[in-house]
């Protein structure tokens, strides 16, 4: 490799020192070589998110799990933020108690489909007790019952030219996960919230719960999840609904 940056040296000394002693545009093309560079890099942003970001990956390269909790600490109240739909779409499927309700899986994928919850259901169900925040201050712990996203993303057969995975969610918002974040075990689909069937107030009939993320990452009443190589085509092309002017960013770990 005639680079003097190695990738060893890039995770040793992090891409920060990288812009340090290469320049930033070294540091963008060396970042972007590796995958680190987000969707919602543009203009005036791409130096902050690339390297925050890219420092994220860098230091979580190896999985870290998301603190999970005790019952006792579940919280008593739990702030709702983003109400249900009030289509009638969504008013039907309620009526019926989602037996209608199918979750698109399709794009990069060799076995694309349209799932029930009760076909979802047949992927181990699992639990998990996480503490979820919002940006704008507020946060709860609840115990989420759902699937792994990976057993879904496992069963439909992701293909490799994959590199982010969009969800959709029937109140129009979108956004998307890298594949890291799409395959980390407690990246869940909920259906399920403290003991109960999820509320539609908080996402029913299926929720992204993305643990290492903010709150707005978690998209509520999910429709479709696609598979893609690239974040280019869709939406605003910047990899979320949430990322405008004045809005949030793409990636947003804690
Ligand atoms: N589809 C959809 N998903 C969404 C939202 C929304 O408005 N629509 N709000 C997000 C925000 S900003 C937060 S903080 C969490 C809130 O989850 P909760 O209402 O279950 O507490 O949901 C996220 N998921
Ligand atoms: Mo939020």
């Amino acid at each position: 490799m005639s680079d003097p940056v190695t990738r060893r040296r890039l995770i040793k000394t992090g891409l920060a020192s990288v812009a340090g002693l290469a320049g930033l545009v070294t540091a963008e093309r060396i970042a972007d070589r590796y995958g680190l560079i987000p969707p919602d890099a543009f203009g005036e942003y791409t130096v902050g998110r690339t390297l925050t970001y890219a420092a994220q990956r860098i230091l979580t390269a190896h999985h870290s799990m998301a603190r999970e909790f005790s019952r006792s600490e579940v919280s008593r109240v739990v702030p709702v933020k983003g109400q249900p739909p009030k289509t009638e779409d969504y008013a039907r499927l309620r009526a019926g108690s989602f037996a209608e309700y199918r979750l698109a899986v399709d794009g990069l994928v060799a076995r694309p489909g349209a799932f029930s919850l009760e076909q979802l259901k047949r992927l181990p169900v699992r639990s998990q007790i996480t503490h979820q925040a919002c940006e704008e201050g507020w946060s709860f712990i609840a115990e989420w019952h759902g699937i792994a996203l990976l057993d879904l993303l496992n069963a439909v057969g992701v293909s490799e030219r994959a590199r982010y995975m969009v969800s959709r969610s029937l109140d129009g918002v979108w956004d998307s996960l890298d594949l890291a974040d799409a395959f980390h075990p407690q990246t869940f689909l909920s259906f399920g919230m403290n003991g109960a069937e999820l509320t539609p107030e908080h996402g029913a009939p299926l929720r992204l719960r993305v643990a290492r993320q903010l709150g707005y990452k978690n998209l509520k009443f999910l429709s479709q999840i696609t598979l893609t190589d690239s974040m280019k085509k869709i939406g605003t092309g910047k990899g979320s609904y949430y990322v405008v002017p004045g809005g949030y960013s793409w990636y947003a770990g804690i």
